[in-house]
């Protein structure tokens, strides 16, 4: 069976047809499309088979955070949760997190993709991050709790043009992405120095140059189509995180005042 439909299998996201859309009128997630069983991914009832999205952007607001491996995404998201109180989620953290999950039927797969720098299929990632999504609205952090509207930093994702529509249509209405630009000469040297100590699987030559191409073939044309749409904020990652950083502040604030 191709893999695409073992995934769709495993996850009983192979009833497309008989889906209703969820209601957007609530930050929960709807259950109203929930799968007939309980999947492995040990996620609650919710579907990504829908065409509302189960998150209605007017509650939630999502930042994509894109930019080549090694950029500093990771670096500068932490810096970003700790003043204005965004949830972090990671798209390659929670697929390491599913690989190492001992029931996972997918851990295998999810290993082999990340060691050839490949984007692993998309039904996977999106269910993490709704998941994830859900989770964290149901149990807030205390600054939510205190008043600031919920806020989310997707960070490496989406890389495809698939896993940009299905979120938008399916999970949330991304508002912005945050784009971090750099050259590859800068980030090799920054991953090289990670890989010293990180046990990353992905952080040696052999699978940075092959994460590079799929960054320039597959992942630059989303960041075209949101450029597009005048949603993207490029930001130059070269020099220091404090400096960085103080352009990312420049960037969050106009789009938050939006
Ligand atoms: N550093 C950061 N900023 C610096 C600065 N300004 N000056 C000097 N040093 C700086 O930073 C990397 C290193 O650089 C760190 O040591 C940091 O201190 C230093 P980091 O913030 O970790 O960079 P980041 O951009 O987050 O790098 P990462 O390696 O995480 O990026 P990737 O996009 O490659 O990795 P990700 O985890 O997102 O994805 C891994 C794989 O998962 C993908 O290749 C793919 O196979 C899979 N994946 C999917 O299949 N689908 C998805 O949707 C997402 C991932
Ligand atoms: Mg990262």
């Amino acid at each position: 069976m191709p893999v695409i439909e073992t995934i769709k299998k495993a996850l009983h996201l192979d009833h497309s047809s008989t889906s209703t859309p969820a209601a957007s009128s609530s930050t929960a997630p709807s259950s109203s499309t929930a799968p007939a069983a309980a999947t492995d991914l040990a996620v609650p009832a919710t579907s990504i088979t829908h065409e509302t999205p189960a998150f209605d952007s007017k509650d939630v607001t999502v930042l994509f955070v894109l930019g080549g491996p090694g950029v500093g995404k990771g670096t500068q998201c932490a810096n970003l949760v700790n003043d204005y109180h965004f949830v972090h989620l990671s798209a390659g953290d929670l697929l390491r997190a599913e690989q190492i999950r001992p029931d996972s039927e997918f851990g295998a797969m999810i290993k082999d993709y990340i060691k050839e720098g490949k984007i692993v299929p998309m039904e996977v990632t999106v269910k993490l991050l709704e998941t994830a999504i859900g989770d964290a609205l149901k149990s807030p952090p205390a600054a939510w709790a205190a008043g600031t509207s919920p806020r989310f930093l997707i960070d490496g994702f989406p890389r495809k043009m698939d896993q940009a529509h299905k979120f938008d249509d399916s999970v949330c209405a991304s508002k912005a992405v945050l784009f971090f630009s750099c050259t590859e000469e800068v980030m090799l040297e920054r991953l090289m120095e990670r890989g010293k100590t990180s046990g990353r699987e992905d952080d040696n030559k052999e699978s940075i140059i092959k994460r590079f191409r799929t960054f320039i073939e597959t992942s630059m044309p989303v960041v075209e189509y949101y450029r597009g749409r005048n949603r993207v904020y490029e930001i130059p990652a070269i020099g220091s995180k404090e400096d960085v950083y103080a352009k990312v502040r420049v960037a969050v604030d106009e789009i938050l005042a939006k």
